[in-house]
């Protein structure tokens, strides 16, 4: 039996919770088209029949953006490297950036081998162009594995799934083989209203916003959940509500058809939004909240 645990780590957006869902063959980690979407390191298990891979999701590392929250997210994704036996590194595979040199010396630093993923390989539109980013790329570092895929289809996973598993080093099961995550449905409840949130809101909105759960009870066919969406400001509270309330209607329903989906189960879905300014740049605050770092 191999057992290990392997970081998904890179820039925002570059596709690292889309590629440990594709992995799993289901939705686990919060995914959108804006940049800082996981706020927290979030566990995958995949066992087969003769291997565990712990694969953790992390915040994209970014060096913008000066919020105690941004520091916090930082800092989960950097905490992860310190327990995992590989790092699959995910760059876009339209072109290296600046930032992505920064990542790299952070990887480096600690002392982990690294798999360098090029994601979203579907979107390079001349295929020719391919080969040489891949020799450019390869050149920055002595990566262990260099697999370009798309997360989004699923090419290349398969084969990166491959790579990785050879360099798991023999143990253990370390969770039951039926175990998914180490996260508490409270916890992927408020994921997914959150979700739902920074997909249907523009501008500054989703990066002022957090979910929390104000209530979680399961019944035998039905679970009652009541999420609060805190924003920082009134005004942004209108904005969540939206004309005569229909967007706080659409965050809603689509969230409940998500969590339907992930419990097995009816739900039955109250949802809030209330105000605590200048939540997002106190740690105080944020550790009420839930983003507190359980080694640190
Ligand atoms: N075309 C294409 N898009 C992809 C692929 N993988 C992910 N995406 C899209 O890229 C966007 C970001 O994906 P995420 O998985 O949320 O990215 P992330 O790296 O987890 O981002 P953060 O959590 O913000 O760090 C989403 O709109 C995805 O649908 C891919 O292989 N091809
Ligand atoms: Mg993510």
């Amino acid at each position: 039996m191999r057992c290990g645990y392997v970081a998904i780590a890179g820039r925002p957006n570059v596709g690292k919770s889309t590629l440990l869902n594709r992995i799993l063959g289901q939705k686990l980690s919060i995914t959108s088209r804006r940049p800082q979407t996981t706020r927290h390191r979030i566990l995958g298990v995949k066992t087969t029949a003769d291997a565990q891979t712990i694969y953790i999701d992390t915040p994209g590392l970014h060096k913008k953006g000066g919020r105690e929250l941004n520091r916090f997210m930082n800092r989960e994704a950097l905490h992860s490297l310190d327990e995992v036996d590989l790092v699959l590194f995910v760059v876009d595979a339209q072109a290296w950036r600046n930032d992505d040199d920064w990542i790299l010396e952070k990887l480096v630093a600690a002392e982990v081998p690294i798999i360098l993923v090029l994601n979203k390989v579907d979107e390079v539109k001349n295929k020719e162009d391919l080969l040489p980013r891949l020799q450019e790329f390869s050149a920055k570092h002595a990566f262990i594995g260099l697999v370009p895929i798309s997360a989004k289809g699923g090419n290349g996973v398969e084969e990166l799934e491959r790579v990785v598993a050879k360099q798991l080093p023999e143990g253990e099961l370390v969770f039951p083989p039926e175990q998914l995550t180490d996260r508490s449905e409270r916890f992927l409840a408020a994921e997914l209203v959150r979700e739902k949130a920074m997909r249907l809101l523009g501008q500054e909105v989703p990066y002022q916003l957090t979910v929390e759960i104000e209530k979680f009870k399961e019944e035998k066919k039905i679970v009652h959940i009541a999420a609060t969406i805190w924003v920082e400001r009134d005004t942004q509270k209108g904005i969540v509500i939206g004309k005569g309330g229909e967007l706080l209607k659409k965050i809603g329903s689509q969230a409940r058809v998500d969590m339907e989906k992930l419990f097995g189960k009816q739900v039955f879905l109250e949802m809030h939004v209330r105000v605590k300014e200048g939540w997002s740049d106190d740690a105080r605050l944020l550790k009420k909240m839930g983003y507190d770092e359980p080694d640190a």
